[in-house]
């Protein structure tokens, strides 16, 4: 064990505005708006406010896969919420996800605008609006709802747990890492056993339940997310790993993790997505070139 800082709590806790975290100059411990700003809206009946973060992708490959699968009705637009810059924490987008995370979904097509927030969530009713991607069989529909909560349960020990300490930490600390990095290893395991089982994880049927999945820890054991492939030892999840790649290569899950996307290579971005044609005519290369 390293030694670390000494640290006694106080009686009560107290907000300090900095600690030096990642995300330190924008997480708050109260909730709502801090600015007004109104949201875009663009000409389909889905809006989706999101980024392309593993919880955000999630969205995108259903909404790409269902439009792949002949949906029309799944036409969207996509607006980039920064949240590096605090964008959650507009007045529009407060309304519609009082939570302020993304990714949030307004459906403009039922009498009412209905807001959808929470990734899972929105998996959901995208599935049952479409009729696609959630099996109708009683049981295999349940196991298909059991590995996307299993998702929505596990991935904050991934993401708010090992990706915190791991990556954005202001500095190392043995017991918190160890702490996560042994739950996050038990969980690539628990994939990949029933990977060796099934070709996805709900069975025989690509689902709703991969699409939550695969983002997180399938992306996990390519380093992309948290640069953590080598830490975890990912390529001995063989089964995870064969399974990462074929979804992979799917073209709707090739497009689903470029909209919203505003880092790495500029053919990878699109900032805002609102016709199939923005693949080939608006990712940031093209954009960047024509200025
Ligand atoms: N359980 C939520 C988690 C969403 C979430 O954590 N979103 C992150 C990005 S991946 C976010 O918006 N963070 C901004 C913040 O915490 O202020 C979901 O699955 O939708």
């Amino acid at each position: 064990m390293t030694d670390a800082p000494a640290y006694e709590p106080p009686r009560v806790w107290k907000w300090e505005r900095e600690n030096g975290g990642r995300f330190a100059s924008i997480n708050r411990p109260v909730s709502g708006a801090t600015h007004e700003k109104e949201l875009p809206r663009g000409e389909h009946p889905l809006q989706l406010y999101s980024l392309a973060t593993p919880n955000g992708v999630k969205v995108t490959v259903m909404l790409e896969e269902l439009l792949a699968a002949g949906h029309a009705g799944a036409e969207y637009d996509a607006y980039v919420v920064n949240i590096r810059e605090g964008d959650q924490f507009g007045s529009g987008f407060v309304a519609i996800n009082p939570n302020s995370k993304i990714p949030a979904l307004v459906d403009h097509s039922l009498p009412e605008p209905t807001r959808v927030f929470e990734s899972g969530a929105i998996l959901l009713y995208l599935a049952e609006k479409f009729g696609a991607f959630l099996p109708e069989d009683p049981s295999e529909r349940a196991e298909c709802l059991s590995w996307l909560f299993w998702q929505m349960g596990s991935a904050p020990y991934l993401g708010g747990g090992f990706g915190h300490f791991y990556a954005y930490a202001p500095y190392k600390m043995e017991y918190p890492i160890d702490r996560f990095t042994m739950e996050v290893k038990r969980q690539l395991d628990v994939l990949d056993k029933r990977l060796a089982e099934k070709p996805y994880v709900a069975g025989d049927a690509y689902t709703v339940a991969d699409m939550a999945i695969w983002p997180w820890y399938g992306v996990l054991t390519t380093g992309k997310l948290y640069d953590a492939a080598e830490f975890l030892a990912a390529e001995e999840y063989e089964n995870v790993v064969r399974w990462y790649r074929e979804i992979g290569s799917r073209d709707a899950v090739i497009r689903g993790r470029k909209v919203n996307r505003i880092n790495g290579p500029l053919e990878d971005q699109l900032h805002e997505r609102h016709d199939a044609t923005d693949f080939e005519l608006r990712t940031q290369d093209r954009l960047e070139a024509a200025e």
